[in-house]
């Protein structure tokens, strides 16, 4: 991972410009990493703060060896991998929120944004897009973010190197994408599970046509996060479509 680089001062989202050069034949792992984004992406069209040098915005291509519809295992091994990497530099003891943040002390550390270019049967490329912020501080971010988000200088009152965190993060991937090879994907899992914050929780679905409380279970072999409705009903529900709230939010 990130042996082959790109690196930008500006752009409007890495997602995009990895989305481009996938199509262009770029090999598998490489890094785009931009000091800041003039329109970073969230999920559903939402948008991703990106102050210039007070975070880490990037994104790795991957060309995995997998059907379209297992694609979201990407996600699931990125933020494992992001997740016991802000641990050891940091000495945290961020969580993962299913299925693509990552929180400390409850506040929104880390974003995860992944795409996919593919075709009937076949997968093309999985662009793995992750929003981290290392230094930035409360006003950095948009007055609608302030309270929602943390940096890790916020949570540890230093400087963090950013070189530091990303070399951990590629390093973390790497192993990860190796053992998801050899050993499959079952171990992975597992480590999702020892580090996700959102199992065995009260939760509020939101779907594009419905919204719900329930309790999130467990998540299946491919990332699907399966939820006991209040009515005893069980639902799986898939990443792209819905956003989790813990039920006790009033948000
Ligand atoms: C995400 O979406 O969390 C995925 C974010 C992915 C960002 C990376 S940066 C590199 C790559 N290139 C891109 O263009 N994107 C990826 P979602 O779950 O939809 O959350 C978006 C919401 O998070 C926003 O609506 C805000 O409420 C909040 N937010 C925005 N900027 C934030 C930040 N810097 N820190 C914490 N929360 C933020």
């Amino acid at each position: 991972m990130g042996r082959s680089l790109c690196c930008q001062d500006s752009v409007d989202s890495t997602n995009n410009l990895a989305k481009q050069l996938a199509k262009q034949n770029a090999p598998h792992g490489l890094l785009i990493i931009s000091e800041e984004q003039t329109g970073g992406k969230g999920r559903i069209g939402r948008g991703w703060a990106s102050p210039k040098s007070k975070g880490l915005w990037l994104s790795v291509l991957l060309r995995p060896n997998l059907l379209p519809q297992d694609a979201p295992k990407s996600t699931l091994l990125a933020a494992v991998a992001v997740c016991q990497a802000v641990n050891t530099v940091a000495g945290v003891q961020a969580k993962i929120k299913w299925p693509n943040d990552i929180l400390l002390n409850g506040k929104k550390l880390v974003g995860i944004l992944s795409e996919m270019g593919a075709e009937y049967g076949k997968l093309n490329y999985v662009v793995i897009g992750i929003g981290l912020n290392t230094n930035a501080e409360r006003q950095d971010f948009p007055t609608d973010v302030q309270d929602i988000a943390i940096s890790l200088h916020q949570a540890a009152t230093k400087e963090f190197s950013r070189d530091e965190v990303l070399a951990e993060i590629l390093w973390q991937m790497e192993k990860l994408v190796e053992e998801a090879e050899t050993k499959g994907f079952a171990s992975i899992l597992e480590q999702w599970r020892k580090m996700n914050c959102t199992t065995g929780n009260k939760v509020k679905v939101i779907a594009q046509d419905e919204t719900y409380l329930g309790k999130a279970l467990d998540i299946d072999e491919t990332g699907m996060l399966i939820v006991e409705r209040e009515n005893g009903v069980i639902d799986k529900v898939v990443a792209g479509d819905v956003s989790i709230r813990y039920a006790n939010d009033s948000n």
